[in-house]
């Protein structure tokens, strides 16, 4: 059986964490990726009958039970999983129960996944019925964002709009636009299914004074989307405090819509 160490999907895994660690989104033990791993792609490397631990999940995951899962470890640091994949990640298969997660890989110091599993799992309970494509749930803490939230209305019409008037590129990545949650307690079922409730129609939920949530094919595409969303961010934070003397229109976005054949997000533009 091939060296796990050497998979592309730990490989790939480890170098998003990188990156992100390196843009500064990642503080601490900030952030979390789950990867949804087909069987085929497990077995290459792992005999799934082996189960190292049973770890309780803490809510009913039914939907996803057989699912593999690549999960970044609680308390673990982005900036370690290159050089140390084994202790700070994990591959968890969902049991039949529902409840228990099936540890086939990593965490091998006795740790666990993520405290925002739940949040992920039901994120992609939700993205999958959306979208059968969707394998990435991706949170982490991008810092023009979080500092937006922390100064723009926290309205999911109003903050699209200013997300796609601070960049050209963003109704084109971004069409289905952004959700804004208030600042929720962390952790919890509950901040799940409120991320869940949301993340189907859209594929980013942003946690107000917190930080983000996408769904996306893969790692790089959902990197990539919360790298647009971060750059527009970034831009409002630059320009906002001096006081803008352009903008993109409602006319100039409805262009962008047509050249690229977008479908869009009714309610944003006027
Ligand atoms: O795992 O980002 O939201 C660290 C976090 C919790
Ligand atoms: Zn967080």
């Amino acid at each position: 059986m091939a060296n796990i160490l050497d998979a592309k999907f730990i490989k790939e895994y480890c170098a998003t964490a990188a990156n992100m660690y390196r843009l500064g989104w990642d503080e601490r033990n900030g952030g979390n990726i789950s990867y949804l791993l087909t069987e085929k792609e497990v077995k290459e490397y792992l005999d799934t009958d082996k189960v190292e631990r049973i770890i309780p999940l803490g809510f009913d995951a039914k939907e996803l039970v057989g699912k593999y899962f690549l999960v970044s470890g609680t308390g673990k640091y982005f900036k370690n999983f290159v050089g140390d994949p084994e202790n700070n990640i994990g591959i968890i298969r969902i049991a039949k129960n529902g409840t228990d997660a099936e540890l086939l890989w990593g965490y091998k110091d006795g740790g666990k996944f993520t405290s925002e599993l739940p949040a992920h799992l039901m994120s992609h309970i939700a993205r999958l019925k959306a979208d059968p494509l969707n394998r990435v749930v991706m949170h982490t803490h991008p810092t023009n964002l979080l500092a937006m939230t922390y100064v723009h209305e926290l309205d999911t019409v109003k903050f699209t709009h200013t997300l796609w008037q601070m960049n050209t590129e963003c109704i084109v990545v971004f069409p289905d636009g952004v959700e804004v949650l208030p600042w929720m307690l962390c952790g919890t079922n509950e901040i799940g299914e409120a991320t869940a409730a949301k993340i189907g129609a859209c594929r980013t939920v942003i946690w107000s004074m917190h930080g983000i949530y996408c769904g996306g094919h893969d790692l790089d595409e959902t990197f990539g989307l919360v790298e647009t969303i971060e750059k527009a961010a970034q831009i409002y934070m630059m320009t906002a405090p001096i006081g803008l003397k352009n903008i993109i229109t409602d006319d100039q976005l409805k262009l962008l819509a047509g050249r690229f054949n977008l479908t869009y997000r009714d309610g944003i533009i006027k």
